[in-house]
C-alpha cells in the first residue's frame, strides 16, 4: 500500500529553456516579498510541550505550526547523532529503489537505487566545492517511505500525531499486522541544494509533520480558503500553470524558513511549495484525523475532479473513512469526543451515508470498501454498516440535544431522546424537521429493536481498542 509522491506533469524545462537545470520559480522565492503573519495565521512555538493532542482536540488544527524546540518536547524520537546519507543508505539498503523528481520539470525520472542517490549527493557537493555548476539536473527525493526498513529504529513521529492519526487508531489492528494499511507515516526526504517542489496540496487532505534532520527548507504556505482552492483547481487544470507562479494568483502567501531540528505542522488543505537552499535531510509523515474531516473530504473530491492518478492519492481513502466511522462511534459511546470532534463526525456520517450501499457482491471481495465497511461493522458488533450508521446518528442526536439544552450528555442518555427527536436535526437546525424525523423515526425503531445488543457492542469495541 505504498504511495508515491509525485505531482502532475508540468513542462518547466521548456519554460526555462532546454538547457536549464533550475526551476523558473526559484528566483521569486528568494527575491520576492511575502505576506507578514501573526500567531493567528502561523503559530511559532518555543515550548514544544504545549503542542499536544488534547489542545488540538479542544481548539482545532487549522493553522500551520513551527516548533522551535527539541524533538523530545513533542514526544518525537530522533537519533542523538546526525545521520549522514551514508548512514541512511546503510539502514535502507543500497539496492533499495528510489524515485527521483527532476526539479526543472517536476517530473519523475526512471527509478534509481539508494546507491545512485548517495553518489549523486557526493557529486553535487564536490562540484559546489570546486565552484562548478555542471550540467547535472537537480533532482529531489521526497517519496522514500521507510517504515519497513531499519531506518525506522531511529525515528518516532510526534506524540500528538500518533494520538490523532486514524491509521494508528482506527485502522483494524489485525489488518495492520498483516501489513495491509496505507504506508504514509514515515518519509525520509533527501534534497540537494536548489531543490524545489511546486505548489500542491498533500494527498487526501492529509495533515503533515516535517522535522529537519539536517540542512534547511523554505516553505511557502497558502491557506485553503474556498477562493484559494478554486484558484488552485483552475491553475492545476490550466495551461498557465506552466508560466504562472501560483503565489501571484492569491491574496496571501507566507514564507517560513525551517532550520535544522525544527518541526513544521501543515494542516489539511494548505497549499504549499518548498525550496531547499542547502543540502537537507528531513523526516516527516502524513495523517488523517478527526479535526479536519470537512477539508479532508473536500480535497479528496478535488483530486477526483482533477483526475489525479490513483497512485498519487491516499491509498484506500474511502476504506479509511469507514474505519474512522466505527472508531469514532466507539469514542462517542464512551463520551470521549470533544465538540470539535463531534462536529467533524457529523460531517463524516453524511459522507458515509452516501458511500454506504447495501452489501452486495462486492462486500465479499477483499479489498473493496464495501468489504471494509462490512468488516468493521462486524467487529463493532453490527450486522451491517447501515446499522452502525443508524447507531451513530442516534447518539449524535443525543449529543446535540445535550448541547442545545445545556444538559449534561449523561442526563440526556438516561432520559432517552424520544421527546427531543421531533425538533432536532443532525445539523442542529429544526427546519424540515417533519420529513427528517420520518427517516430518523424509522432508524430509531430499528435501533430500539437492537437495544439489547448495545452492551455487547461496547464490550467488543473496548476489546478491539485495547488490542
Ligand atoms: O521538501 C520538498 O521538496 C517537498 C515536501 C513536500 O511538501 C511533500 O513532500 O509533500
Ligand atoms: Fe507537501
Amino acid at each position: 500500500m505504498d504511495k508515491k509522491r509525485k505531482r502532475e506533469k508540468i513542462n518547466y524545462r521548456k519554460l526555462a529553456g532546454e538547457e536549464s537545470n533550475v526551476n523558473v520559480h526559484i528566483g521569486k522565492i528568494v527575491n520576492n516579498d511575502f505576506d507578514e503573519y501573526d500567531e493567528f495565521v502561523i503559530r511559532v512555538v518555543k515550548d514544544g510541550r504545549s503542542v499536544t493532542s488534547e489542545s488540538f482536540r479542544k481548539e482545532g488544527l487549522d493553522t500551520p505550526i513551527i516548533i522551535k524546540d527539541k524533538a523530545d518536547s513533542i514526544g518525537m524520537v530522533v537519533p542523538k547523532n546526525k545521520l549522514t546519507l551514508w548512514n541512511i543508505a546503510n539502514e535502507i539498503g543500497y539496492a533499495h529503489p528510489i524515485s527521483m523528481i527532476d526539479v526543472t520539470t517536476q517530473e519523475e525520472i526512471p527509478p534509481w537505487t539508494m546507491s545512485c542517490l548517495v553518489s549523486y549527493f557526493q557529486r553535487r557537493k564536490s562540484m559546489r566545492r570546486k565552484g562548478i555548476s555542471g550540467d547535472d539536473r537537480i533532482l529531489n527525493q521526497i517519496s522514500l517511505e521507510f517504515s519497513k526498513t531499519k531506518l525506522m529504529r531511529h525515528f518516532v513521529s510526534p506524540r500528538f500525531v500518533r494520538e490523532l492519526d486514524w491509521i494508528e487508531n482506527a485502522w483494524p489492528n489485525d489488518r495492520k499486522v498483516k501489513d495491509e494499511y496505507p504506508r504514509v507515516q514515515y518519509y525520509c526526504l533527501t534534497s540537494t541544494e536548489g531543490c524545489y517542489t511546486d505548489f500542491h496540496i498533500d494527498f487526501g487532505g492529509t495533515s503533515i509533520w516535517y522535522n529537519i534532520h539536517s540542512g534547511m527548507k523554505i516553505f511557502l504556505l497558502i491557506p485553503p480558503t474556498p477562493q484559494n482552492l478554486n484558484h488552485y483547481e483552475s491553475w492545476i487544470c490550466s495551461e498557465t500553470q506552466q508560466t504562472q507562479f501560483f503565489a501571484d494568483l492569491v491574496d496571501k502567501c507566507y514564507k517560513v524558513s525551517l532550520n535544522e531540528n525544527e518541526t513544521i505542522i501543515i494542516p489539511s488543505g494548505w497549499i504549499h511549495a518548498v525550496y531547499t537552499p542547502q543540502d537537507s535531510i528531513s523526516v516527516g509523515g502524513n495523517f488523517l484525523h478527526s479535526l479536519n474531516v470537512k477539508m479532508q473530504l473536500q480535497i479528496h473530491k478535488l483530486e477526483t475532479r482533477i483526475k489525479i492518478n490513483q497512485k498519487f492519492r491516499f491509498p484506500f481513502f474511502i476504506h479509511m473513512m469507514f474505519y474512522a466511522g466505527a472508531y469514532l462511534l466507539s469514542q462517542l459511546q464512551q463520551n470521549a469526543l470533544t465538540n470539535i470532534e463531534i462536529d467533524n463526525l457529523q460531517i463524516l456520517v453524511e459522507a458515509l451515508s452516501q458511500w454506504n450501499v447495501a452489501p452486495g457482491g462486492d462486500a465479499l471481495y477483499k479489498g473493496s470498501f464495501q468489504e471494509a465497511a462490512q468488516y468493521t461493522a462486524s467487529l463493532s458488533g453490527f450486522q451491517t454498516y447501515s446499522e452502525l450508521l443508524d447507531h451513530l446518528v442516534l447518539i449524535l442526536m443525543k449529543h446535540q440535544a445535550a448541547r442545545q439544552s445545556n444538559t449534561p450528555f449523561s442526563e440526556i442518555v438516561s432520559n432517552g431522546i424520544e421527546h427531543q427527536k421531533k425538533d432536532i436535526l443532525l445539523d442542529g437546525t429544526t427546519e424540515n424537521a417533519d420529513n427528517d424525523n420520518k427517516n430518523l423515526g424509522i432508524r430509531l425503531k430499528r435501533i430500539k429493536s437492537k437495544k439489547s445488543k448495545v452492551g455487547s457492542v461496547r464490550d467488543r469495541l473496548k476489546k478491539r481498542l485495547s488490542m
